[in-house]
Protein backbone atom coordinates (compact mmCIF):
# COMPACT_ATOMS: atom_id res chain seq x y z
CA UNK A 1 0.00 0.00 0.00
CA UNK A 2 2.93 2.61 0.57
CA UNK A 3 6.68 2.35 -1.04
CA UNK A 4 7.30 3.48 -4.30
CA UNK A 5 10.81 3.40 -6.03
CA UNK A 6 14.06 2.80 -4.25
CA UNK A 7 16.21 4.27 -7.01
CA UNK A 8 17.63 7.75 -7.01
CA UNK A 9 14.25 9.58 -7.78
CA UNK A 10 16.04 13.06 -9.06
CA UNK A 11 16.55 11.09 -12.26
CA UNK A 12 13.03 10.87 -12.58
CA UNK A 13 12.28 14.74 -13.02
CA UNK A 14 13.87 18.20 -12.70
CA UNK A 15 12.61 20.28 -9.64
CA UNK A 16 11.68 23.20 -11.41
CA UNK A 17 13.27 27.12 -11.48
CA UNK A 18 10.21 28.79 -9.50
CA UNK A 19 10.43 31.85 -11.97
CA UNK A 20 7.36 33.89 -11.24
CA UNK A 21 6.20 35.07 -7.84
CA UNK A 22 4.25 38.02 -8.40
CA UNK A 23 0.97 39.33 -9.49
CA UNK A 24 0.94 39.70 -13.38
CA UNK A 25 -0.85 42.67 -14.00
CA UNK A 26 -1.41 44.72 -17.67
CA UNK A 27 1.39 42.32 -18.69
CA UNK A 28 3.67 42.44 -16.43
CA UNK A 29 4.59 40.59 -12.89
CA UNK A 30 4.61 43.37 -10.03
CA UNK A 31 4.80 43.09 -6.30
CA UNK A 32 1.15 43.58 -4.23
CA UNK A 33 0.63 47.36 -3.32
CA UNK A 34 0.82 46.28 0.55
CA UNK A 35 3.99 44.30 -0.54
CA UNK A 36 3.59 41.30 1.40
CA UNK A 37 4.30 37.95 0.69
CA UNK A 38 2.80 34.24 1.76
CA UNK A 39 4.54 30.95 1.73
CA UNK A 40 3.36 28.07 -0.70
CA UNK A 41 4.05 24.59 0.66
CA UNK A 42 5.16 21.33 -0.85
CA UNK A 43 2.75 19.28 0.58
CA UNK A 44 5.24 16.06 -0.07
CA UNK A 45 8.15 17.61 2.25
CA UNK A 46 5.95 20.36 4.36
CA UNK A 47 8.72 22.90 3.19
CA UNK A 48 8.08 26.20 1.67
CA UNK A 49 8.50 26.28 -2.12
CA UNK A 50 8.29 30.02 -2.88
CA UNK A 51 7.22 33.03 -1.34
CA UNK A 52 4.27 34.17 -3.04
CA UNK A 53 3.32 38.21 -3.60
CA UNK A 54 -0.08 38.65 -1.71
CA UNK A 55 -2.89 40.15 -3.77
CA UNK A 56 -5.99 41.79 -1.60
CA UNK A 57 -8.40 44.33 -2.63
CA UNK A 58 -6.04 47.02 -3.53
CA UNK A 59 -4.71 44.81 -6.51
CA UNK A 60 -8.04 43.26 -7.54
CA UNK A 61 -9.30 46.98 -8.31
CA UNK A 62 -6.18 47.77 -10.01
CA UNK A 63 -6.27 44.83 -12.10
CA UNK A 64 -10.34 45.06 -12.91
CA UNK A 65 -9.46 48.53 -14.12
CA UNK A 66 -6.68 47.15 -16.53
CA UNK A 67 -8.82 44.05 -17.72
CA UNK A 68 -11.97 47.13 -18.04
CA UNK A 69 -9.67 49.09 -20.31
CA UNK A 70 -8.55 46.55 -21.91
CA UNK A 71 -11.89 45.38 -22.65
CA UNK A 72 -13.51 48.56 -23.36
CA UNK A 73 -10.55 49.76 -25.44
CA UNK A 74 -8.41 47.11 -26.31
CA UNK A 75 -8.06 45.15 -29.41
CA UNK A 76 -8.96 41.77 -28.12
CA UNK A 77 -12.73 41.93 -28.38
CA UNK A 78 -12.48 44.05 -31.17
CA UNK A 79 -9.90 41.11 -33.42
CA UNK A 80 -11.50 39.39 -35.55
CA UNK A 81 -12.15 35.84 -33.96
CA UNK A 82 -9.33 34.16 -36.62
CA UNK A 83 -6.82 36.09 -35.24
CA UNK A 84 -7.67 35.65 -31.44
CA UNK A 85 -7.59 31.88 -32.84
CA UNK A 86 -4.11 32.10 -34.06
CA UNK A 87 -2.71 33.80 -30.71
CA UNK A 88 -4.21 30.87 -28.75
CA UNK A 89 -3.40 28.25 -30.75
CA UNK A 90 0.32 30.06 -30.47
CA UNK A 91 -0.22 30.13 -26.35
CA UNK A 92 -1.61 26.08 -26.23
CA UNK A 93 2.17 25.19 -28.63
CA UNK A 94 3.86 27.48 -25.78
CA UNK A 95 2.21 24.77 -23.40
CA UNK A 96 3.05 21.94 -25.03
CA UNK A 97 6.97 23.21 -25.39
CA UNK A 98 6.92 23.78 -21.43
CA UNK A 99 5.50 20.70 -20.99
CA UNK A 100 7.75 18.57 -18.17
CA UNK A 101 8.33 21.82 -16.45
CA UNK A 102 4.86 22.96 -16.12
CA UNK A 103 3.62 19.35 -15.19
CA UNK A 104 6.72 19.72 -12.36
CA UNK A 105 5.09 23.10 -11.19
CA UNK A 106 1.75 21.27 -10.60
CA UNK A 107 3.85 18.13 -8.89
CA UNK A 108 5.57 20.35 -6.74
CA UNK A 109 2.64 23.02 -5.82
CA UNK A 110 -0.76 20.19 -6.07
CA UNK A 111 0.84 17.08 -5.78
CA UNK A 112 -0.30 16.08 -9.00
CA UNK A 113 1.13 13.16 -10.14
CA UNK A 114 4.27 13.71 -11.90
CA UNK A 115 3.67 10.44 -14.64
CA UNK A 116 0.23 11.64 -15.52
CA UNK A 117 1.30 14.96 -16.24
CA UNK A 118 3.61 14.98 -18.47
CA UNK A 119 2.05 12.08 -20.22
CA UNK A 120 -1.78 13.10 -20.51
CA UNK A 121 -2.62 16.35 -18.14
CA UNK A 122 -0.82 19.40 -19.62
CA UNK A 123 -1.15 18.19 -22.94
CA UNK A 124 -4.16 17.95 -22.49
CA UNK A 125 -4.71 21.53 -21.04
CA UNK A 126 -2.90 22.84 -24.42
CA UNK A 127 -5.74 21.13 -26.41
CA UNK A 128 -8.29 22.83 -24.59
CA UNK A 129 -6.89 26.08 -25.59
CA UNK A 130 -6.73 24.78 -28.89
CA UNK A 131 -10.55 23.46 -28.67
CA UNK A 132 -11.64 27.03 -27.97
CA UNK A 133 -9.15 28.39 -30.47
CA UNK A 134 -11.11 26.65 -33.28
CA UNK A 135 -14.24 28.20 -31.75
CA UNK A 136 -13.07 31.87 -31.87
CA UNK A 137 -14.36 32.10 -34.80
CA UNK A 138 -17.54 30.50 -35.22
CA UNK A 139 -19.50 33.30 -32.87
CA UNK A 140 -23.03 34.46 -34.75
CA UNK A 141 -26.22 35.22 -34.12
CA UNK A 142 -29.60 34.66 -35.39
CA UNK A 143 -31.54 36.70 -37.84
CA UNK A 144 -35.51 37.07 -37.56
CA UNK A 145 -38.21 38.37 -39.44
CA UNK A 146 -39.84 39.54 -37.03
CA UNK A 147 -43.34 40.88 -39.01
CA UNK A 148 -43.43 42.46 -42.63
CA UNK A 149 -42.22 45.67 -41.30
CA UNK A 150 -39.64 44.71 -38.70
CA UNK A 151 -35.99 42.99 -39.50
CA UNK A 152 -34.17 41.95 -36.04
CA UNK A 153 -31.03 39.97 -35.73
CA UNK A 154 -28.89 38.92 -32.83
CA UNK A 155 -25.51 40.02 -32.12
CA UNK A 156 -23.28 37.63 -29.55
CA UNK A 157 -20.73 39.68 -27.43
CA UNK A 158 -18.55 39.10 -25.47
CA UNK A 159 -20.06 39.46 -21.68
CA UNK A 160 -17.06 41.57 -20.70
CA UNK A 161 -14.69 40.85 -17.63
CA UNK A 162 -14.68 37.93 -16.40
CA UNK A 163 -13.31 37.03 -12.72
CA UNK A 164 -12.43 33.30 -12.36
CA UNK A 165 -11.77 31.78 -8.95
CA UNK A 166 -10.30 28.50 -9.06
CA UNK A 167 -9.14 25.62 -6.88
CA UNK A 168 -6.17 23.89 -6.24
CA UNK A 169 -6.40 20.07 -7.31
CA UNK A 170 -5.91 20.57 -10.75
CA UNK A 171 -4.53 23.68 -11.24
CA UNK A 172 -3.61 23.77 -14.98
CA UNK A 173 -6.64 21.86 -15.74
CA UNK A 174 -8.82 24.45 -13.78
CA UNK A 175 -6.83 27.26 -15.37
CA UNK A 176 -7.45 26.59 -19.25
CA UNK A 177 -10.95 25.52 -18.77
CA UNK A 178 -11.87 29.08 -17.54
CA UNK A 179 -9.48 31.15 -19.25
CA UNK A 180 -9.50 29.29 -22.50
CA UNK A 181 -13.55 30.19 -23.31
CA UNK A 182 -13.00 33.54 -22.03
CA UNK A 183 -10.40 34.29 -24.04
CA UNK A 184 -11.87 32.41 -27.50
CA UNK A 185 -14.93 34.65 -26.80
CA UNK A 186 -12.95 37.79 -26.37
CA UNK A 187 -13.73 38.58 -22.54
CA UNK A 188 -10.68 40.52 -20.53
CA UNK A 189 -10.50 38.70 -17.16
CA UNK A 190 -8.62 38.76 -13.76
CA UNK A 191 -7.39 35.23 -12.30
CA UNK A 192 -7.52 34.19 -8.62
CA UNK A 193 -5.78 30.84 -8.48
CA UNK A 194 -5.70 29.05 -5.21
CA UNK A 195 -3.27 30.23 -2.42
CA UNK A 196 -2.13 26.49 -2.31
CA UNK A 197 -1.19 26.76 -6.14
CA UNK A 198 -0.35 29.72 -7.39
CA UNK A 199 2.49 28.78 -9.45
CA UNK A 200 1.55 27.18 -12.51
CA UNK A 201 -1.29 30.15 -13.61
CA UNK A 202 1.70 32.56 -13.45
CA UNK A 203 3.18 30.44 -15.80
CA UNK A 204 0.68 30.55 -17.80
CA UNK A 205 -0.18 34.43 -18.00
CA UNK A 206 3.80 34.59 -18.84
CA UNK A 207 3.36 32.26 -21.97
CA UNK A 208 -0.23 33.68 -22.84
CA UNK A 209 2.28 36.93 -23.27
CA UNK A 210 4.82 35.34 -25.22
CA UNK A 211 2.13 34.27 -27.75
CA UNK A 212 0.87 37.39 -28.16
CA UNK A 213 -2.43 37.54 -26.25
CA UNK A 214 -1.87 41.91 -25.49
CA UNK A 215 -1.74 43.51 -22.25
CA UNK A 216 -4.56 43.61 -19.51
CA UNK A 217 -6.23 40.87 -21.12
CA UNK A 218 -5.37 38.19 -18.60
CA UNK A 219 -4.27 39.40 -15.05
CA UNK A 220 -3.43 37.54 -12.55
CA UNK A 221 -3.97 38.00 -8.59
CA UNK A 222 -2.17 35.50 -6.28
CA UNK A 223 -3.82 35.75 -2.57
CA UNK A 224 -6.11 34.39 -0.24
CA UNK A 225 -10.02 33.56 -0.71
CA UNK A 226 -11.70 35.73 2.41
CA UNK A 227 -9.68 38.78 0.47
CA UNK A 228 -9.28 38.54 -3.35
CA UNK A 229 -11.65 36.14 -3.79
CA UNK A 230 -14.12 37.98 -2.15
CA UNK A 231 -12.93 41.48 -3.51
CA UNK A 232 -13.58 39.96 -7.00
CA UNK A 233 -17.37 38.11 -6.62
CA UNK A 234 -18.15 41.61 -4.85
CA UNK A 235 -16.79 43.76 -7.70
CA UNK A 236 -18.77 46.69 -9.20
CA UNK A 237 -17.04 46.69 -12.18
CA UNK A 238 -16.68 42.86 -13.14
CA UNK A 239 -19.46 41.21 -15.53
CA UNK A 240 -19.15 37.47 -14.46
CA UNK A 241 -17.97 35.51 -12.32
CA UNK A 242 -16.84 31.92 -12.87
CA UNK A 243 -16.22 30.03 -9.42
CA UNK A 244 -14.72 26.43 -8.97
CA UNK A 245 -14.62 25.30 -5.13
CA UNK A 246 -17.06 24.44 -2.21
CA UNK A 247 -20.30 24.29 -1.72
CA UNK A 248 -19.83 26.62 0.97
CA UNK A 249 -17.80 29.35 -0.71
CA UNK A 250 -20.31 28.74 -3.80
CA UNK A 251 -22.61 30.57 -1.51
CA UNK A 252 -20.79 33.74 -0.47
CA UNK A 253 -19.81 34.39 -4.12
CA UNK A 254 -22.97 34.42 -5.14
CA UNK A 255 -24.44 36.32 -2.04
CA UNK A 256 -21.64 38.77 -3.36
CA UNK A 257 -22.64 38.93 -6.94
CA UNK A 258 -26.23 38.96 -5.51
CA UNK A 259 -25.41 42.12 -3.56
CA UNK A 260 -23.36 43.86 -5.76
CA UNK A 261 -23.95 44.16 -9.27
CA UNK A 262 -26.03 41.29 -9.91
CA UNK A 263 -22.89 40.03 -12.16
CA UNK A 264 -23.36 36.35 -14.17
CA UNK A 265 -22.18 33.95 -12.00
CA UNK A 266 -21.38 30.17 -12.76
CA UNK A 267 -20.55 27.61 -9.81
CA UNK A 268 -18.73 24.31 -10.27
CA UNK A 269 -19.14 23.28 -6.56
CA UNK A 270 -18.98 19.61 -4.50
CA UNK A 271 -19.76 16.23 -5.22
CA UNK A 272 -20.61 12.81 -3.61
CA UNK A 273 -20.88 11.17 -6.48
CA UNK A 274 -22.32 7.57 -7.09
CA UNK A 275 -20.25 4.62 -8.13
CA UNK A 276 -22.94 1.64 -8.90
CA UNK A 277 -21.80 -1.76 -9.83
CA UNK A 278 -24.64 -4.59 -11.13
CA UNK A 279 -24.85 -8.37 -10.32
CA UNK A 280 -24.14 -8.93 -13.92
CA UNK A 281 -20.66 -6.71 -14.31
CA UNK A 282 -17.74 -8.08 -14.40
CA UNK A 283 -15.61 -7.18 -10.94
CA UNK A 284 -11.73 -8.10 -11.96
CA UNK A 285 -12.67 -5.05 -14.67
CA UNK A 286 -14.74 -3.00 -12.03
CA UNK A 287 -13.31 -3.14 -9.22
CA UNK A 288 -10.19 -1.23 -10.08
CA UNK A 289 -11.74 1.26 -11.82
CA UNK A 290 -13.94 1.78 -8.85
CA UNK A 291 -10.70 1.86 -6.60
CA UNK A 292 -9.30 4.44 -9.21
CA UNK A 293 -12.75 6.41 -9.36
CA UNK A 294 -13.08 7.41 -5.60
CA UNK A 295 -9.12 7.54 -5.09
CA UNK A 296 -7.53 9.29 -8.08
CA UNK A 297 -5.44 13.15 -6.93
CA UNK A 298 -5.63 11.50 -3.47
CA UNK A 299 -9.49 11.82 -3.27
CA UNK A 300 -9.27 15.19 -4.55
CA UNK A 301 -11.64 15.59 -7.45
CA UNK A 302 -15.06 16.89 -7.33
CA UNK A 303 -16.76 14.03 -9.23
CA UNK A 304 -14.92 11.33 -6.85
CA UNK A 305 -17.24 8.00 -6.98
CA UNK A 306 -16.83 8.20 -3.32
CA UNK A 307 -19.82 6.40 -2.52
CA UNK A 308 -19.98 3.07 -4.11
CA UNK A 309 -22.92 1.30 -4.08
CA UNK A 310 -22.83 -2.80 -5.03
CA UNK A 311 -25.50 -5.27 -5.61
CA UNK A 312 -25.84 -7.94 -3.23
CA UNK A 313 -25.07 -11.23 -5.10
CA UNK A 314 -21.39 -10.08 -5.92
CA UNK A 315 -20.93 -7.87 -2.91
CA UNK A 316 -18.33 -10.29 -1.04
CA UNK A 317 -16.86 -10.65 -4.22
CA UNK A 318 -16.20 -7.53 -4.79
CA UNK A 319 -15.07 -6.50 -2.23
CA UNK A 320 -12.12 -9.31 -2.00
CA UNK A 321 -11.00 -8.08 -5.23
CA UNK A 322 -11.03 -4.33 -4.28
CA UNK A 323 -9.16 -5.32 -1.14
CA UNK A 324 -6.73 -7.17 -3.62
CA UNK A 325 -6.15 -3.94 -5.56
CA UNK A 326 -5.91 -1.56 -2.51
CA UNK A 327 -2.79 -3.47 -1.80
CA UNK A 328 -1.18 -3.16 -4.82
CA UNK A 329 -1.77 0.77 -4.24
CA UNK A 330 1.11 2.62 -3.84
CA UNK A 331 1.35 5.72 -1.60
CA UNK A 332 4.36 8.11 -2.17
CA UNK A 333 6.32 11.11 -3.62
CA UNK A 334 3.95 11.82 -6.55
CA UNK A 335 7.41 12.58 -8.68
CA UNK A 336 7.68 8.93 -8.29
CA UNK A 337 6.39 7.12 -11.36
CA UNK A 338 5.63 3.58 -9.25
CA UNK A 339 3.22 6.13 -7.16
CA UNK A 340 -0.70 6.07 -7.98
CA UNK A 341 -1.52 8.38 -4.45
CA UNK A 342 0.59 11.25 -3.17
CA UNK A 343 0.03 13.57 -0.31
CA UNK A 344 -3.28 16.11 0.58
CA UNK A 345 -2.87 19.26 -0.50
CA UNK A 346 -2.26 20.90 2.90
CA UNK A 347 -2.37 20.46 6.90
CA UNK A 348 -5.29 21.85 6.68
CA UNK A 349 -7.53 19.28 4.32
CA UNK A 350 -5.00 16.42 5.82
CA UNK A 351 -6.52 17.28 8.95
CA UNK A 352 -10.01 17.34 7.70
CA UNK A 353 -9.72 14.02 5.97
CA UNK A 354 -8.49 12.06 9.26
CA UNK A 355 -11.15 13.70 11.18
CA UNK A 356 -13.46 12.51 8.63
CA UNK A 357 -12.19 9.02 9.50
CA UNK A 358 -12.57 9.26 13.28
CA UNK A 359 -16.39 9.94 12.23
CA UNK A 360 -17.00 7.16 10.47
CA UNK A 361 -15.41 4.72 13.18
CA UNK A 362 -17.56 6.70 16.12
CA UNK A 363 -20.90 6.80 13.43
CA UNK A 364 -20.20 2.86 13.52
CA UNK A 365 -18.98 2.18 10.28
CA UNK A 366 -16.54 -0.79 9.57
CA UNK A 367 -12.68 0.38 8.84
CA UNK A 368 -11.99 -2.30 6.26
CA UNK A 369 -8.90 -0.77 5.53
CA UNK A 370 -6.15 2.29 5.88
CA UNK A 371 -7.45 5.24 8.06
CA UNK A 372 -4.29 5.98 9.34
CA UNK A 373 -1.98 8.76 7.68
CA UNK A 374 1.71 7.55 6.90
CA UNK A 375 4.50 7.50 9.30
CA UNK A 376 6.44 10.16 7.47
CA UNK A 377 6.78 13.92 6.05
CA UNK A 378 4.25 15.34 4.27
CA UNK A 379 0.42 15.06 4.10
CA UNK A 380 0.11 10.90 3.77
CA UNK A 381 -2.93 9.18 4.42
CA UNK A 382 -3.37 5.57 3.92
CA UNK A 383 -6.07 4.54 1.17
CA UNK A 384 -8.89 4.15 3.20
CA UNK A 385 -12.25 1.80 3.02
CA UNK A 386 -15.45 1.38 4.95
CA UNK A 387 -17.94 -1.05 4.56
CA UNK A 388 -21.34 -0.54 6.75
CA UNK A 389 -22.04 2.32 5.98
CA UNK A 390 -25.27 3.74 6.02
CA UNK A 391 -26.94 6.48 4.12
CA UNK A 392 -27.30 9.17 6.73
CA UNK A 393 -23.75 8.77 8.38
CA UNK A 394 -21.11 11.53 7.85
CA UNK A 395 -19.09 9.90 5.70
CA UNK A 396 -21.65 9.07 2.98
CA UNK A 397 -23.52 12.52 3.05
CA UNK A 398 -20.11 15.08 3.31
CA UNK A 399 -17.79 15.64 0.35
CA UNK A 400 -14.61 14.27 2.00
CA UNK A 401 -12.23 15.09 -0.51
CA UNK A 402 -9.74 12.72 0.37
CA UNK A 403 -9.04 8.56 -0.16
CA UNK A 404 -11.97 7.63 1.67
CA UNK A 405 -14.52 4.84 0.40
CA UNK A 406 -17.61 4.34 1.59
CA UNK A 407 -19.20 0.98 0.52
CA UNK A 408 -22.70 -0.26 0.50
CA UNK A 409 -24.83 -3.06 -0.42
CA UNK A 410 -27.84 -2.55 -2.34
CA UNK A 411 -31.03 -4.91 -3.83
CA UNK A 412 -32.90 -3.47 -6.35
CA UNK A 413 -32.83 -1.07 -9.36
CA UNK A 414 -35.23 0.92 -7.42
CA UNK A 415 -33.45 1.07 -3.98
CA UNK A 416 -30.35 2.19 -5.50
CA UNK A 417 -31.91 5.14 -7.39
CA UNK A 418 -33.78 6.25 -4.46
CA UNK A 419 -30.31 5.99 -2.28
CA UNK A 420 -27.92 7.85 -4.97
CA UNK A 421 -30.41 10.74 -5.08
CA UNK A 422 -30.01 11.12 -1.59
CA UNK A 423 -27.43 13.42 -1.30
CA UNK A 424 -27.67 17.49 -1.81
CA UNK A 425 -24.72 17.21 -4.35
CA UNK A 426 -25.16 16.06 -7.93
CA UNK A 427 -22.27 16.41 -10.03
CA UNK A 428 -21.52 12.91 -11.56
CA UNK A 429 -22.38 9.02 -11.23
CA UNK A 430 -20.95 5.60 -12.35
CA UNK A 431 -22.86 2.81 -13.61
CA UNK A 432 -21.56 -0.49 -14.54
CA UNK A 433 -23.46 -2.86 -15.67
CA UNK A 434 -23.70 -4.63 -19.49
CA UNK A 435 -27.61 -4.30 -19.34
CA UNK A 436 -28.54 -1.83 -21.11
CA UNK A 437 -32.19 -1.25 -20.20
CA UNK A 438 -30.60 -1.17 -16.43
CA UNK A 439 -28.06 1.18 -17.63
CA UNK A 440 -30.52 3.82 -19.35
CA UNK A 441 -33.15 3.34 -16.54
CA UNK A 442 -30.65 4.39 -13.92
CA UNK A 443 -29.42 7.41 -16.06
CA UNK A 444 -32.69 9.11 -16.30
CA UNK A 445 -33.34 8.81 -12.84
CA UNK A 446 -30.06 9.76 -11.43
CA UNK A 447 -30.02 14.02 -10.57
CA UNK A 448 -26.69 14.48 -11.46
CA UNK A 449 -24.71 16.16 -14.44
CA UNK A 450 -22.38 13.43 -15.97
CA UNK A 451 -22.93 9.90 -16.19
CA UNK A 452 -20.54 7.32 -17.14
CA UNK A 453 -21.42 3.88 -17.74
CA UNK A 454 -18.80 1.11 -17.76
CA UNK A 455 -16.22 3.84 -17.38
CA UNK A 456 -15.64 6.63 -15.31
CA UNK A 457 -13.46 10.00 -15.54
CA UNK A 458 -14.11 9.79 -19.01
CA UNK A 459 -13.66 13.78 -19.81
CA UNK A 460 -13.60 14.93 -23.32
CA UNK A 461 -12.90 18.80 -24.50
CA UNK A 462 -16.57 18.86 -26.15
CA UNK A 463 -18.17 16.98 -22.82
CA UNK A 464 -19.62 19.73 -21.06
CA UNK A 465 -19.48 18.97 -16.74
CA UNK A 466 -21.26 20.79 -14.16
CA UNK A 467 -23.66 20.37 -11.56
CA UNK A 468 -27.38 19.19 -10.38
CA UNK A 469 -28.64 20.60 -6.85
CA UNK A 470 -25.94 21.96 -4.85
CA UNK A 471 -23.25 21.15 -7.08
CA UNK A 472 -23.88 24.77 -9.07
CA UNK A 473 -24.74 25.60 -12.10
CA UNK A 474 -23.38 26.74 -15.00
CA UNK A 475 -21.38 23.89 -17.51
CA UNK A 476 -17.11 23.95 -18.11
CA UNK A 477 -15.39 22.17 -21.16
CA UNK A 478 -17.30 21.89 -24.45
CA UNK A 479 -19.44 25.07 -26.12
CA UNK A 480 -21.71 25.04 -23.47
CA UNK A 481 -18.76 26.61 -21.46
CA UNK A 482 -18.33 28.78 -24.13
CA UNK A 483 -21.32 30.30 -24.79
CA UNK A 484 -21.96 30.99 -21.04
CA UNK A 485 -19.17 34.12 -21.83
CA UNK A 486 -21.52 35.92 -24.13
CA UNK A 487 -24.14 37.56 -23.89
CA UNK A 488 -26.76 38.28 -26.69
CA UNK A 489 -28.71 41.80 -27.69
CA UNK A 490 -31.55 41.67 -29.75
CA UNK A 491 -31.71 44.71 -32.38
CA UNK A 492 -34.89 45.47 -34.38
CA UNK A 493 -35.56 47.77 -36.80
CA UNK A 494 -38.37 48.97 -39.17
CA UNK A 495 -38.46 48.19 -43.01
CA UNK A 496 -40.58 50.54 -44.71
CA UNK A 497 -42.69 49.87 -48.01
CA UNK A 498 -41.88 45.84 -47.65
CA UNK A 499 -43.91 44.01 -49.94
CA UNK A 500 -43.10 40.40 -47.90
O1 LIG B 1 -12.29 25.47 -0.93
P1 LIG B 1 -12.79 26.93 -1.28
P2 LIG B 1 -11.12 24.95 0.03
C1 LIG B 1 -14.20 21.35 -1.72
C2 LIG B 1 -13.63 20.14 -1.02
C3 LIG B 1 -12.68 20.74 -0.06
C4 LIG B 1 -13.42 21.98 0.36
C5 LIG B 1 -12.62 23.07 0.98
O2 LIG B 1 -14.65 19.48 -0.33
O3 LIG B 1 -12.42 19.90 1.03
O4 LIG B 1 -13.99 22.43 -0.84
O5 LIG B 1 -11.53 23.43 0.15
C6 LIG B 1 -11.42 30.84 -2.96
N1 LIG B 1 -14.86 34.45 -1.73
N2 LIG B 1 -13.55 21.64 -2.98
O6 LIG B 1 -11.19 25.59 1.36
O7 LIG B 1 -12.80 27.78 -0.07
C7 LIG B 1 -10.14 30.13 -2.53
O8 LIG B 1 -9.11 31.06 -2.25
C8 LIG B 1 -14.35 34.12 -2.93
C9 LIG B 1 -14.22 21.17 -4.16
O9 LIG B 1 -9.84 25.07 -0.69
O10 LIG B 1 -14.06 26.80 -2.03
C10 LIG B 1 -9.88 29.26 -3.76
O11 LIG B 1 -9.28 30.02 -4.77
N3 LIG B 1 -13.44 33.14 -3.09
C11 LIG B 1 -13.63 21.69 -5.39
C12 LIG B 1 -11.30 28.85 -4.18
O12 LIG B 1 -12.16 29.82 -3.61
C13 LIG B 1 -13.07 32.43 -2.02
C14 LIG B 1 -12.22 22.02 -5.44
C15 LIG B 1 -11.72 27.48 -3.66
O13 LIG B 1 -11.63 27.48 -2.25
C16 LIG B 1 -13.59 32.72 -0.73
C17 LIG B 1 -11.69 22.51 -4.18
C18 LIG B 1 -14.52 33.78 -0.62
N4 LIG B 1 -15.08 34.13 0.54
C19 LIG B 1 -12.34 22.28 -3.01
N5 LIG B 1 -13.05 31.86 0.14
C20 LIG B 1 -14.21 21.28 -6.69
N6 LIG B 1 -15.49 21.57 -6.94
O14 LIG B 1 -13.51 20.77 -7.54
C21 LIG B 1 -12.22 31.06 -0.55
N7 LIG B 1 -12.21 31.41 -1.85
Amino acid sequence: MTGGSNGNLESCFKIPEIKFTKLFINGEFVNSISGKTFESIDSRTEEVIANISEGDKEDVDLAVQVARQAFDNGPWPRLPGSERRNIMLKFADLIDENLEEIAALDTLDAANLYSFGKAVQIHSGAELIRYYAGAADKVHGETLKMSRDLHGYTLVEPIGVVGHIIPWNFPTQMFVMKVGPALAAGCTMVVKPAEQTPLSALYFAYLAKQAGVPDGVINVVTGFGPTVGAAISSHMDIDMVSFTGSTVTGHKVMEAAATSNLKVVSLELGGKSPFIVFNDADVDTIAPLALTACLFNQGQICVAGSRLFVQEEIYDKFLNKLLEEVAKWVVGDPFDPNVHQGPQIDKKQYDKVLSYIEHGKREGATLLTGGKPLDRKGYYIEPTIFTDVTDDMTIAEDEIFGPVMSVMKFKSIEEVIKRANKTKYGLAAGIMTNDMNIANTVSRSLKAGTIWINCYFAFDNDLAVGGYKSSGFGKDMGMDAFHKYFQIKSIATPIYNSPW
